[in-house]
């Protein structure tokens, strides 16, 4: 399947708000890709494909992840935003027969980030935080920091997530922790 077909997949499962953010995070995608020597074409295939259950029913949401074989935490559960980064995940390789590792990984994580990233996991994150429909407060410098260091542009990207949440008090995910510990602490060997 090329690009255009994936697009055509997806722009069926969600509004055109939702599907411009996913072309928008795709181009981000390969832009940051031929910046950092990340593999363009699967960068491409990511951005588009990172978002494709976001708009899926719970139901149906779960029952992918439960045909991956894949068990959810009880924190997983309990967050119903990060369902999509692991119903996503599990709708490429059912539906689409996508068996590329680093495209199922990079959008298993792009919500949470985990430790020990990919290239490609990077790229999709902050390819995701600054894709040309952000407008949050601090997106400037974040695109910024992207333009010097993809590592910095991710620990920004994590520090702003952790704080934000546990500003309003919601869960915060072990992947997201041991994301941000572990890019903080490359950064302090820097
Ligand atoms: O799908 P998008 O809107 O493009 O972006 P996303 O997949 O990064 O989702 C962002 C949302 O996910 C935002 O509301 C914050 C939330 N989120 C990110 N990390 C965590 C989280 N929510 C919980 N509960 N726990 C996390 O660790
Ligand atoms: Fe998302
Ligand atoms: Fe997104």
């Amino acid at each position: 399947m090329t690009v255009k077909d994936y697009e055509e997949i997806i722009g069926k499962r969600m509004k055109s708000a939702r599907f411009k953010h996913s072309r928008n995070v795709a181009k981000e995608a390969v832009r940051l890709a031929k910046k950092y020597g990340a593999d363009v074409q699967k960068a491409e295939i990511a951005g588009i494909l990172h978002d494709a259950t976001k708009e899926t029913s719970d139901d149906e949401q779960l029952n992918l992840i439960q045909r991956a074989g894949i068990q959810m935490t009880v924190m997983e559960l309990s967050s119903r935003k990060l369902w999509h980064a692991i119903s996503g995940s599990a709708f490429v390789q059912a539906e689409l027969g996508i068996d590329d590792k680093e495209i199922i990984d990079s959008i298993r994580y792009h919500t949470t980030g985990r430790a020990n990233m990919t290239l490609l996991d990077k790229v999709i994150f902050v390819a995701d935080f600054i894709s040309a429909d952000r407008d949050y407060d601090g997106v400037d410098k974040m695109r910024k920091i992207a333009d010097k260091d993809l590592d910095d542009a991710v620990l920004e990207g994590m520090a702003f997530t952790i704080a934000d949440l546990a500003q309003r008090k919601i869960t915060i995910a072990p992947d997201t922790f041991e994301g941000y510990n572990y890019m903080a602490s490359l950064r302090a060997k820097k």
